[in-house]
């Protein structure tokens, strides 16, 4: 079978084609690696290290030309498509170090000449199923600390960003990745998961890592959980902005509009809800509905807020809670809900909507805890705002859809802030700023159904990708037993 990738701003570009694997072609693959993954784990770890610190370089010079096959195959415009290849520079200069500081530790015994040590060793072979919406940058979080502990890596890129994944590939082996060390296979979903199964069967994969939607993240974990195995799970996201009486509220609307539209809405750190003070509600949702008006979409080469859908599965889903919210009165759209064509325009338009899946932006005010659009991620250019009386309303409101990846509070208040921050069950929270655009070296993760408590990023993705050796080694020449008062026999 062949996967065909388009362009989604220009349905009749092709940009990709590649051959899907099979289950037992995903295992193959995972085979591959664990012959490779012995011959890569000796590598000494700071030679591992130069070979991303290749990597970082080659993505420095490659820049633009990533950065266009991003915008082209997944239409994230092309400013935001150049923040993302330098998320994987950023990546590549935070690991290169770690290659030279993957410490062990030396413990001191309970016991006369006796000494403790531990050392941190590969897991093995890692299997990384990664999104499309940031096709280098999360991928990067996984595969440049794998690959830098000493495992090999399969990874399962989506099929609608192939060739930025093929493009990746290149600049890896151009690195000095060996051969059998990096594996991509395209596969479709069920063939992924039963590969997944075979190669856990077979002992094939020590680790998986999985971005995407919080419902196969429940699978996977199921999956990996009868192998004993803990994976890592970045899920999604229905994350809370918080404004209270005291914010600035035009540094708040920029952030809620570049938090709620920036990338389509199709970040898992997207805000969903914005929780208003309802004395200064009204006015924010003036501002903000003036701001989502104003603001120009379309051709994602151009100067636009957001470009199109990611992919057609995007629109599919998204249409399901436009569908929702045609019949809810408040609505507080710009030109139109739905698909922006020729017929269902939209005035700040950059190029031909009818190329491509492109959407209106959607404000939908009066959100209240049963609605669809206030429980579920809607990953699309939708944002809801409600309003809250105590900040404690707030911290519930926001915690209510169960997720908990990220969230932003604008306030001057310090006091709010720290309320704010113990409350939410958020993993990341941002004050007086984006709920986007988390930096590459703080843990990045979240809780409840957007994950299950792993984080990437920074150095604490080793524990994830390394696991512990201790060793006691005993030079008194006699047979000391620990937790016994026994003299030595
Ligand atoms: C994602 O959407 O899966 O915080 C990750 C951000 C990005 C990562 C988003 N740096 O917006």
């Amino acid at each position: 079978m062949t996967y065909v990738s388009t362009n989604p701003a220009d349905l009749n570009d092709v940009v990709a084609r590649v051959a899907l694997a099979d289950a037992e072609e995903f295992a193959d693959a995972a085979r591959l690696a664990k012959r490779a993954q012995r011959e890569w784990a000796a590598v000494p770890a700071p030679v591992r290290g130069q070979v991303v610190a290749n990597l970082g370089a080659l993505v420095e010079s490659n820049a633009e030309a990533l950065a266009r096959i991003v915008t082209r195959e997944i239409g994230k415009p092309l400013a935001e498509a150049r923040g993302e290849v330098r998320e994987v520079a950023d990546t590549c200069a935070f690991f290169v170090g770690e290659g030279r500081r993957l410490y062990g530790q030396t413990v001191p015994s309970e016991m006369p000449d006796k000494q403790l040590f531990t050392f941190r060793d590969p897991v093995g072979v890692t299997a990384f199923v990664t999104a499309g919406n940031f096709p280098i940058a999360v991928p990067s979080w996984y595969i440049v600390p794998s690959l830098l502990c000493g495992n090999a890596v399969v990874w399962k890129p989506a099929e609608y960003s192939a060739a930025c994944a093929q493009a990746f590939h290149d600049l890896f082996v151009s690195a000095g990745v060996p051969d059998g060390v990096l594996n991509v296979v395209f596969a479709e979903g069920s063939q992924t998961y039963r590969g997944l199964e075979l190669a856990l069967e077979q002992r094939l994969v020590d680790k998986v890592g999985f971005t995407g939607s919080s419902e196969v993240g429940a699978l996977i974990g199921e999956l990996c959980g009868r192998h004993l195995q803990s994976p890592c799970l970045e899920l999604g996201g229905k994350n809370p902005m918080v404004v209270t009486e005291d914010a600035d509220l035009d540094l708040a609307v920029r952030g809620a509009l570049f938090s709620g539209f920036g990338t389509g809405g199709q970040r898992c750190t997207s805000l969903g809800t914005a929780i208003v003070h309802e004395s200064v509600h009204d006015e924010f949702l003036r501002r903000f509905t003036a701001a989502v008006e104003g603001a120009v979409v379309g051709d994602p080469f151009g100067d636009v807020l957001y470009g199109p859908m990611l992919d057609g599965k995007f629109a599919v889903s998204f249409e399901k809670y436009l569908g929702w919210i045609r019949d809810h009165h408040g609505v507080h759209g710009s030109t139109g809900v739905g698909r922006i064509t020729g017929a269902n325009p939209r005035k700040g338009f950059l190029g031909d909507p009818d190329s491509g899946l492109f959407y209106h932006p959607v404000v939908v005010s009066g959100v209240r805890p049963d609605d669809e659009v206030f429980r579920h991620e809607t990953f699309g250019p939708l944002v809801g705002v409600t309003s809250y009386r105590s900040l404690d309303e707030a911290v519930e409101l926001g915690n209510l859809p169960g997720y908990g990846l990220s969230c932003s509070i604008y306030t001057t208040d310090p006091r709010k802030v720290f309320a704010f921050r113990r409350g939410i069950g958020a993993g990341m929270v941002s004050v007086n700023n984006s709920t986007s655009g988390a930096e590459a070296h703080l843990p990045f993760g979240g809780n409840g159904r957007s994950g299950n408590g792993s984080r990437q990023s920074g150095g604490w993705v080793l524990d994830q990708f390394t696991r512990w050796q201790s060793m006691n080694w005993d030079y008194s020449g006699t047979l000391q037993k620990a937790q016994m008062d026994t003299p030595a026999i």
